[in-house]
């Protein structure tokens, strides 16, 4: 009696354990199909964060449940042990690491080299320097790649037929630009037609144009000529207007007088607007620094000047430009800029855009300013 209980219960035991078998069995079943129809993805959950298989998409399928799961089901729920898993921000393993945000760039920066040995018998060519400067972007735009700049600078060229001083200057002051880390572009303001040439005028077309291309908030007007002999004259704006040119090898290395402000200047934009730019009136050469000046020591401001010993600069030696002749009536504009600044500078600026092109070195505007009113007739 006891044997035929017991093999009762044995049996009722296999049967139990079958019926579990089958049961499982159907589950596996049921799993592999609703896998099979993924796709085969199956190997992707185990990859997670390692394998190649982990591409973004399959990624987001098995782990961004706040967006909606549109082709999964329980079944294929279950069969992942996601759900199991703390709950961890999926994105972070697989987004590219978020660059780290710029250091702010050294007030003194580093790299520089001091005096520069400056020449212009070897002949240049753009493309030359084109090559050499490879991370200048197309207008002659850079951004020190590992720090991050206080300053937008817009450096603004007055020009008129000198196309092979433009080749030094690009030669020379793009590494020097770059070394002093310094997030720049170039400007070069073409005056077209062969009428009298107007710098000041041109360097107000400069300001207008950059600020309509960029954010700047520093600008540095600089004659093409003029190249600087040492790298720690730098080039940014100051807390009062900058001039940089204050020793020439055509003056003997000295300034040539106490409010000499021409060659390369700069004026951060609340310093420029505070004098209402610079004079559009000054036809010819001389007399516009001047007036440039005045209107500085005018609106309480001073002029910050290098060390002597750093504001050094060659001048590349040119004859006399055409139609730039000597201005006769500066002596007489200079001793009036109290009364004609309000009236004449950014705030009257008129100016005819032709062109602008963008070169790898520098960006060109192209303009037509007009000419000198006719002279009074004496008598
Ligand atoms: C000055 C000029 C400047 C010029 C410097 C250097 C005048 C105004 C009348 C005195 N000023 O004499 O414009 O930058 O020489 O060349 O001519």
């Amino acid at each position: 009696m006891s044997r035929l209980m017991l093999g009762r219960t044995l049996e009722r035991i296999c049967k139990a354990v079958l019926l579990l078998c089958l049961v499982h069995f159907l589950i596996m079943m049921i799993l592999y199909f609703d896998v099979y129809s993924q796709r085969f993805d199956i190997f992707s959950r185990f990859n997670n964060g390692r394998g190649a298989n982990n591409s973004r998409g399959a990624h987001h399928y098995y782990y961004n449940f706040s967006s909606g799961r549109p082709n999964t089901t329980f079944a294929s729920y279950l069969a992942t042990a996601d759900h199991l898993l703390p709950s961890t921000k999926p994105e972070a393993n697989h987004t590219p690491p978020t660059p780290k945000p710029l250091p702010p760039c050294p007030e003194v920066p580093l790299g520089l080299v001091g005096r520069l040995l400056i020449e212009f018998s070897s002949q240049i060519t753009l493309e030359r320097v084109q090559r050499e400067n490879p991370n200048v972007t197309e207008g002659g735009k850079y951004t020190p790649p590992d720090c991050r700049p206080k300053q937008k600078v817009a450096i603004i060229i007055p020009f008129r037929h000198r196309d092979n001083h433009l080749k030094y200057w690009l030669h020379y002051l793009h590494p020097v630009l770059r070394r002093q880390k310094i997030d720049y572009g170039i400007y070069i303001i073409n005056q077209l037609g062969e009428d009298t040439f107007n710098r000041a005028k041109l360097l107000n077309v400069g300001y207008t144009e950059a600020i309509k291309d960029a954010e700047y908030n520093c600008f540095i007007f600089s004659d093409v000529d003029l190249i600087p002999m040492d790298d720690r004259n730098l080039y940014h704006c100051y807390d009062q207007p900058r001039h940089f040119a204050i020793a020439m090898d055509k003056f003997g290395f000295r300034l040539p007088y106490a409010g000499y402000f021409g060659g390369v200047s700069g004026l951060s934009k609340k310093q420029f607007l505070k004098i209402n730019g610079f004079p559009n009136e000054y036809w010819g050469w001389g007399g516009e620094d001047d007036d440039i000046y005045n209107r500085i020591t005018l609106n309480g401001m001073k002029v910050s000047r290098p060390d002597v010993r750093i504001g050094r600069y060659r001048m590349i030696k040119h004859e006399r430009d055409k139609h730039n002749e000597p201005n006769p009536q500066r002596f007489s504009k200079i001793q009036n800029t109290k009364n004609t600044m309000r009236k004449d500078g950014i705030s009257s600026l008129m100016y005819r855009v032709v062109s602008i092109k963008k070169y790898p070195l520098y960006t060109n505007i192209s303009v037509e300013i007009g000419k000198p009113p006719p002279r009074p007739l004496k008598g």
